[in-house]
């Protein structure tokens, strides 16, 4: 049984090895990354069955990018070859203050051509639970297409579906961004937008104001990250604020919102649905706020992320034994 199916392109990733203008940096180190598998790692660590979709080139990028989630433990069965575009490349720029800078060169590659012709039903066969993010649809019509199948079909079969809004303001316009990612809220159960994110889409309101107010767009778990002040989560019967976790020195914040989601959906997802809402926010929010402080402490989206054993020695302030 898989317990998370996820769609979105996966890049790989050149990190420079020093901070300053990515122009002058001499030398990069080479991963693959995108939120959706990033959740996708975060979720295998701690122990759950994802399957992750996506397209990539027929080139070696594609190979390490299928390779590495194989690796990771994630079923990578109905991702597809392309070979008639390629992968896509993105580097990172770090200044040395604040969230490293993002270029993508990714346009008119193979995850780009995804439509809703290729959303399969038994893509969702024997699944639990569809993630998806505001990226996909930000890549072009035909993937804002997919996505919205793919969110419809899930649900037709029964999936829970989480959406993340994940603004990328560098793949589309304001206004787009804002009409596409609001028109796909109702098509989820979960809603996990940044404070930032959801003053975006619809003004300035209390913390409180968002929750209400994404509620009654349709979902039915309203999580709001709040960065270094942690994160608060509201279902209409209960709402719960979680502490942040303290970080010393933050490396990289890109892929923190990806360990969150991963935090937050491998305890929301394995909890009992008919529980009290408020125990069961605790717990997801108590995680998600770890995963995410600890995906900052380490350069890369993914590869610091902890396993479940971690994790749970983490949560109960148990001893490391470390040699
Ligand atoms: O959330 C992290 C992602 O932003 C990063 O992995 C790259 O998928 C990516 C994107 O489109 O920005």
């Amino acid at each position: 049984r898989i317990d998370v199916v996820t769609i979105g392109e996966s890049m790989i990733l050149l990190q420079p090895m020093s901070e300053g203008p990515l122009a002058y940096a001499p030398l990069f180190t080479r991963s693959i990354a995108g939120a959706e598998s990033n959740v996708a790692i975060g979720l295998s660590r701690l122990g759950l069955k994802v399957r992750w979709i996506s397209r990539v080139g027929n080139d070696p990028f594609g190979d390490l990018i299928l390779s590495t989630l194989a690796g990771e433990g994630v079923d990578i069965g109905q991702a597809e070859r392309d070979a008639a575009y390629p992968t896509a490349v993105y580097f990172k720029e770090f200044k040395g203050y604040g969230d490293p800078n993002v270029y993508y060169y990714r346009k008119g590659s193979a995850a780009s051509t995804l439509s809703a012709s290729h959303v399969k039903s038994d893509w969702f066969e024997g699944a639990g639970h569809l993630h998806v993010t505001g990226i996909t649809p930000a890549l072009g019509e035909g993937t804002a297409d997919a996505v919205r199948a793919a969110m419809t079909e899930a649900r037709r079969q029964g999936l829970t579906v989480s959406f993340d809004p994940n603004l990328r303001r560098k793949l589309w316009s304001e206004e787009k961004a804002r009409e596409t990612l609001l028109s796909l809220i109702p098509l989820c159960d979960i809603f996990m937008p940044g404070l930032e994110e959801a003053e975006f889409l619809v003004g300035e309101m209390t913390e409180e104001g968002y929750g209400a107010h994404f509620l009654s767009l349709g979902a039915k778990a309203v999580v709001l990250k709040l960065g270094e002040a942690g994160s608060i989560g509201f279902t209409p019967r209960a709402a719960y604020r979680a502490k942040p976790n303290p970080v010393k020195h933050v490396v990289d914040t890109v892929g923190a919102g990806d360990a969150f989601a991963a935090g937050f959906l491998s305890s929301w997802l394995k909890h009992d649905p008919k529980g009290e809402d408020g125990e069961r926010l605790q717990h997801a929010l108590g995680r998600a706020n770890l995963m995410g402080a600890l995906a900052t402490q380490y350069k890369g989206d993914w590869e610091g992320l902890p396993k479940l054993a971690e994790v749970d020695r983490l949560l109960s302030g148990g001893k490391e034994t470390t040699r």
